[in-house]
């Protein structure tokens, strides 16, 4: 029987070619559902939608794992449309039909391949996504299951060609793909579990296995390099030369220090030699850039540039002013690759979602180092104040944002940022006065005023130096892990000084 959609919920992972569609589906009045990263992405595209949570009476719960799973979600796909006794049912408990499908599942294949650790593969086990897929296709005959990103173009030609409606022939071979897709998944976890967690010696010992790409160098001239991985499965390249073996490390740490921003707002950080020269975050991208950039404008030449949202034209004009070595970016307005891809050898790279390994390795002596990635990042909650005076609640996001730069600096260091702007830091100095001097200089030599802003030290105080110098300097609030023997020096100085301590019990040594 030919059936024309009416409503359409919608819960993808990949979000890469849906457009057309949904903007069909919306052209054809069909009511939208949808989940969270996928509703943000309807609604950037302008279209009106219905969040999911306004179904069941549920936020999204248990960090996402619960989203879809309820009766109301599930009955407005089951329920039998000319079933009587299902009719009155979902009336009576206010079920909704849901008349189309669409899932793309999260990527475990994807993720088992990047070497990711066991506890980021088990929550890449899609539960919500599957089971909606299943429920669509069990009811072929009134609904329509769309179960991968591979069948978004196909979809759009049929309900073209058929105006919106579908016949049951049609549903039924949609059906018959979903229990493929959904078959194929669980084969792969299957399969995962009783091979078992590829662990981190596998690796090691396997990594000559992986693609590998001769670099035209290593970190000096004079020696050779190479990278085992697949750049492929996490950037485009949109633009300019090979990546070299230090751009690379350089990339790396960009990452690493950009996905602590991810739910910030726009942010835009400038790494040289791995560590931030400048971070910041505000309410728009040009404004996010222009503040790392006032960091330190003279480190920041020949960086490499990386923020968490898209590069607009306004934006390009100013990066466009930096020579810099890469910049990276989730996406970029046409008008803004046009400008950017102005010199030859910017290396423009569009970052793809993908989860990394959680473990790192180091070849030290005759053997290799192996250890969990640093994956530890405090908020406000987390945050101890030890102190008489408490940090104030403007101090304490400014602490939230220093830490997390923190991490990511090379220790022994200290990160000195207000409102969401890096000031300075002293990076991979042999003491923690010495990084907390370079700091304080570097602050003074770009023309920051320390008055109000707060501190971060990637490990604890052993003597009370640092927070007489930092006081001195106008600084009004510390972050410190804690647990030295002399921590009561420090914080004995900090009560008679009116200056706010607070601890979170966890070191971040990055070396
Ligand atoms: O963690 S889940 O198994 N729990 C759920 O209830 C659920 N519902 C949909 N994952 C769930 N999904 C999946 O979320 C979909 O298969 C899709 O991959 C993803 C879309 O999430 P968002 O719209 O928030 O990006």
């Amino acid at each position: 029987m030919s059936k024309k959609i009416k409503s359409a919920l919608i819960s993808v992972y990949s979000k890469e070619g849906l457009e057309p569609l949904v903007r069909l589906l919306h052209q054809n009045d069909v009511k939208l559902y949808s989940t969270g990263g996928t509703q943000t992405y309807l609604e950037e595209l302008g279209l009106p939608v219905t969040a999911v949570e306004s179904l069941t009476g549920y936020p999204s719960i248990f960090g996402g794992r619960v989203k879809t799973l309820h009766p109301v979600v599930f009955g407005g796909i089951l329920y039998r449309r000319d079933h009587a006794g299902d009719v009155a049912q979902a009336e009576q408990f206010n079920i909704p039909a849901l008349d189309m499908v669409v899932v793309d599942l999260y990527p475990f294949e994807d993720t088992v391949a990047s070497g990711a650790s066991a506890a980021d593969i088990i929550e890449k086990i899609d539960i919500g996504g599957i089971s909606l897929i299943r429920a669509a296709a069990k009811n072929f005959k009134d609904t329509l299951i769309v179960s991968s990103r591979d069948q978004y173009a196909g979809t759009l030609k049929l309900l073209t060609q058929k105006e919106g409606s579908t016949d049951e022939s049609d549903r039924r071979e949609y059906a018959a793909a979903a229990f493929g897709v959904s078959s194929h998944y669980d084969t792969a976890i299957n399969q995962w579990f009783v091979k078992g967690d590829s662990s981190k010696e596998e690796n090691i010992r396997h990594f000559e296995d992986l693609p590998s790409q001769t670099l035209r160098y290593g970190e000096n001239p004079h020696q050779n390099a190479t990278f085992y991985g697949d750049l492929d499965a996490m950037f485009v390249k949109l633009h300019g030369k090979e990546l070299s073996y230090n751009n690379l490390v350089d990339v790396d740490a960009c990452v690493g220090l950009i996905d602590e921003f991810l739910n910030a707002g726009p942010t835009f950080a400038i790494i040289k030699h791995t560590n931030a020269c400048g971070i910041a975050s505000a309410a728009t991208a040009k404004d996010a850039y222009l503040n790392a950039l006032a960091c330190d404008p003279v480190s920041a030449f020949g960086g490499v540039v990386i923020t968490n949202t898209n590069v607009d034209a306004e934006t390009a004009e100013e990066l466009n002013k930096l020579f810099m070595e890469i910049l990276i970016a989730p996406a970029y307005s046409e008008e803004a690759l046009q400008i950017l891809q102005s010199k030859k050898n910017r290396i423009l790279l569009k970052r793809k979602p993908l989860t990394l390994p959680g473990e790192m390795f180091k070849t030290i002596l005759n053997g290799v180092l192996a250890q969990d990635k640093d994956n530890v990042t405090e908020t406000a909650e987390q945050m101890t104040t030890v102190t008489e005076k408490a940090p104030t609640e403007a101090e304490l996001k400014s602490l939230e944002f220093a830490l997390k730069v923190c991490k990511h600096t090379k220790s022994n260091t200290i990160v000195l940022a207000k409102e969401n702007q890096l000031l300075a830091s002293g990076t991979g100095q042999t003491s923690r006065v010495d990084a907390l001097r370079q700091a304080i200089d570097k602050a003074a030599a770009f023309g920051f005023d320390l008055n109000g802003a707060v501190m971060a030290s990637d490990a604890f105080f052993p003597f009370p130096d640092c927070v007489e110098i930092a006081k001195e300097a106008g600084i009004t609030a510390v972050v410190q892990p804690g647990g030295s023997i002399r921590d009561k020096d420090s914080i004995a100085y900090c009560d008679a000084n009116g200056v706010a301590m607070v601890t979170t019990g966890v070191r971040h040594f990055k070396h």
